[in-house]
């Protein structure tokens, strides 16, 4: 009897894994100045979201650098812009600039890089943005970040 309960439990806590949902995400960079994804799906359960960034070129990151930045899509192209005197050492991304809701360092070959962030933070009225802000890349490094 106390077999079967616990056999019963045990399947329960499975099914519930199944539902949950995915609140990460795995990014892969190239030396082909791209990312894997041109889009990152967020489910509105999730409390917090993670991305999991990789570069499988063969570049180091001075000359193929990526980071992974995420904010509202109308402040990408300004955020990019503003963070190209940053330099490599700040993650080419002005100090302190609040239109940044989340990013990671930037990355070089074989390196990786993770990011956390409130899902609370994101409004399901905004439209949201990623992208790479090393110099030059944001034209081809860049894709939608939805909430569903
Ligand atoms: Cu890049």
């Amino acid at each position: 009897m106390i077999r079967k309960l616990v056999a019963v439990s045990l399947l329960t806590l499975a099914s519930g894994h199944l539902l949950a949902a995915e609140c990460s995400v795995d990014v892969d960079s190239t030396d082909q100045m791209s990312f894997n994804t041109k889009a990152v799906e967020i489910d509105k359960s999730c409390k917090t979201f993670t991305v999991n960034l990789t570069h499988s070129g063969s570049l180091p990151k001075n000359v193929m650098g990526h980071n992974w930045v995420l904010s509202k899509e109308a402040d990408m192209q300004p955020i990019a812009t503003d963070g190209l005197g940053a330099g490599i050492e700040k993650d080419y991304l002005k100090d302190g600039d609040a239109r940044i809701i989340a990013h990671t360092k930037v990355i070089g070959a074989g390196e990786k890089d993770s990011v956390t962030f409130d899902v609370s933070k994101l409004d399901p009225a905004e439209k949201y943005g990623f992208f790479c802000s090393f110099p030059g890349h944001i034209g081809m490094m860049k894709g939608t970040v939805t909430l569903k």
